[in-house]
């Protein structure tokens, strides 16, 4: 009689503990993605280019594009090339189509997957290309 009161416990209190194991480690998790999503780079963009034209990120990471100034601009992937805008992007590179109306916006682009180098412009202001350097 006692070892079968017994071993119907012992599962709960195991069971009871996984749960709780399973939960602190999923908490663990989402904490550190939350945290690496906050810390990505600033890309800061002015009346007509961008103020931050060379940035590193690190893998995994997304960027913060933010407009400073009261200054539309629409950000896609791509480079300008002299006066001609060539619309393109790398394998891997996340899609970009942010529109910017005025100062104070940020918007993100990303997470960034792989390494290499990957090219961002603005199709209102010629020659405002972004590089981003993914490491
Ligand atoms: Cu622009």
């Amino acid at each position: 009689m006692n070892t079968t009161n017994r071993a119907p416990k012992r599962l709960r209190i195991i069971s009871i503990a996984g749960t709780l194991l399973l939960t602190s480690f999923l908490a663990a998790c989402t904490v550190k993605d939350q945290a690496s999503l906050a810390s990505g780079p600033q890309v800061r963009m002015g009346v007509s280019d961008f103020i931050d034209k060379k940035v590193d990120v690190p893998v995994g990471q997304s960027i913060q594009v933010v407009d400073t100034v009261n200054s539309p601009h629409t950000v896609i992937n791509g480079t300008w090339d002299g006066s001609t805008q060539k619309p393109g992007s790398e394998p891997g590179a996340p899609k970009a189509n942010l529109n910017f109306t005025g100062e104070g916006q940020s918007q993100t682009i990303g997470p960034f997957k792989t390494t290499g180098d990957f090219k961002f412009y603005c199709t209102i202001h010629q020659g405002m290309n972004l590089d981003i350097a993914v490491k």
